[in-house]
C-alpha cells in the first residue's frame, strides 16, 4: 500500500540533540512523503495514552519523566510499507543492537534515550496519528511518484 501512514517522532533527546533535520531528511531521502509535522508538549495524560500497552513495565514512569523532559517533533509519513521500513530505519529499541546505519544504531548509546519513536503495526500508526493529529494529516502529490513507485 503506497498510502499506509507511520507515525514517527522525534523524542525530547532527539530534539535537543539537533537531529529534528536528520530524521525527516532520512525518511524524505528514502522517498516517504511528510503529510503532518509539528513541534509538541504533551502532557503527561497524552504520553500515557500514547504508551498505553506499557502502562505495567518497570521503566514506565521513568519513561514517561523522559519525554516530558522537553518539545517532542511528531511527524506522519506516508509511502509504501511505512510503518516496517520506518521501524528498520529506526532500529532496534535497544540501541545496543541497533545496526550502524539506522537513526539509533547511529545516534543513540542507552534504550532510555533512543531519540524516536516510530509506530510499530498499521494498527497501531492509524490510532498514534490520531491522538496526535486530531486535525488530520495532508493529501497532495510528490511530482517524483513515478520514480519512487513502478
Ligand atoms: O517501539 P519502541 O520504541 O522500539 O519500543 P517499545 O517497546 O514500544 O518501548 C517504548 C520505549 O520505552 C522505548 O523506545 C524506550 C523505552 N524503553 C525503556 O526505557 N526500557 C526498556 N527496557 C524498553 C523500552
Ligand atoms: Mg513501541
Amino acid at each position: 500500500n503506497i498510502h499506509e501512514r507511520t507515525y514517527i517522532m522525534a523524542k525530547p533527546d532527539g530534539v535537543d540533540r539537533g537531529l529534528i533535520g536528520e530524521i525527516i531528511t532520512r525518511f524524505e531521502k528514502r522517498g516517504f512523503k511528510l503529510i503532518a509535522a509539528k513541534l509538541a508538549l504533551p502532557t503527561k495524560q497524552h504520553l500515557e495514552d500514547h504508551y498505553g500497552d506499557l502502562k505495567d513495565k518497570p521503566f514506565f514512569p521513568g519513561l514517561i519523566t523522559y519525554m516530558q523532559s522537553g518539545p517532542v517533533f511528531c511527524m506522519v509519513f506516508e509511502g509504501l510499507d511505512a510503518v516496517k521500513t520506518g521501524r528498520a530505519m529506526l532500529g532496534a529499541t535497544n540501541p545496543l543492537t541497533s545496526q550502524p546505519g539506522t537513526i539509533r544504531g547511529d545516534y543513540a548509546l542507552a534504550v532510555g534515550r533512543n531519540i524516536c519513536h516510530g509506530s510499530d503495526s498499521v494498527e497501531n500508526a492509524e490510532k498514534e496519528i490520531k491522538l496526535w493529529f486530531p486535525e488530520g494529516t495532508l493529501q497532495y502529490q510528490l511530482s517524483q511518484a513515478s520514480m519512487i513507485y513502478e
